[in-house]
């Protein structure tokens, strides 16, 4: 049988750092509660869960590599909602945010989750935020949860296993 690492999906003890744009906040509310309530239906503690609110999509990373870089926070989890315009606009902001997003994450060795919705209208957006596609918000924090115990498992190996 071969060795196998996968994470259990148990908040109990560790922090969380969330991430998310003001821009198009009605919907981006909606990751954020998707987010919090399944972090702590996982056992995470709400003193646990540190919120910060960046303008747009585009500041994200910056503030998810300053949280990052505290050493406060187990995980980071980025929401925000990217819509497209009449412009290339979108372009520019949804590309450097998902960069950003995996270039902190790499550079901190801290899981720094994406969960931005990148969206043609605002309809897909509104359904993959609490209504008929689920909450994105609520999947990054799995993500999140699962992506913490993985790395710990790793970490923990000795090369004697
Ligand atoms: N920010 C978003 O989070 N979503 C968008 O859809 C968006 N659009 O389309 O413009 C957006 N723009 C703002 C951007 O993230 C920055 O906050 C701004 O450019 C200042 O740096």
């Amino acid at each position: 049988m071969p060795r196998v690492i996968e994470g259990k999906l148990d908040a109990g003890g560790l922090r969380f750092g969330v991430v998310a744009s003001r821009f198009n906040s009605a919907i981006v509310d909606q990751l954020v509660s998707g987010c919090c309530d399944l972090l702590r239906r996982h056992g995470c503690e709400d003193d646990d869960i540190t919120v910060v609110w960046a303008p747009g999509a585009f500041e994200l990373p910056l503030l998810a590599l300053e949280l990052a870089e505290t050493g406060t926070v187990d995980a980071v989890i980025c929401l925000g909602v990217v819509i497209r315009g009449a412009t290339d606009h979108y372009t520019y902001v949804a590309g450097q945010a998902a960069a950003g997003v995996a270039d902190v994450a790499r550079a901190t060795r801290v899981p720094v989750i994406f969960g931005i919705l990148t969206t043609d209208t605002i309809e897909q957006a509104v359904e993959r935020a609490g209504t008929k596609a689920g909450n994105k918000g609520s999947d990054a924090a799995v993500s999140a949860i699962e992506a913490v115990d993985v790395l710990r498992s790793i970490r923990s190996l000795t090369k004697n296993d």
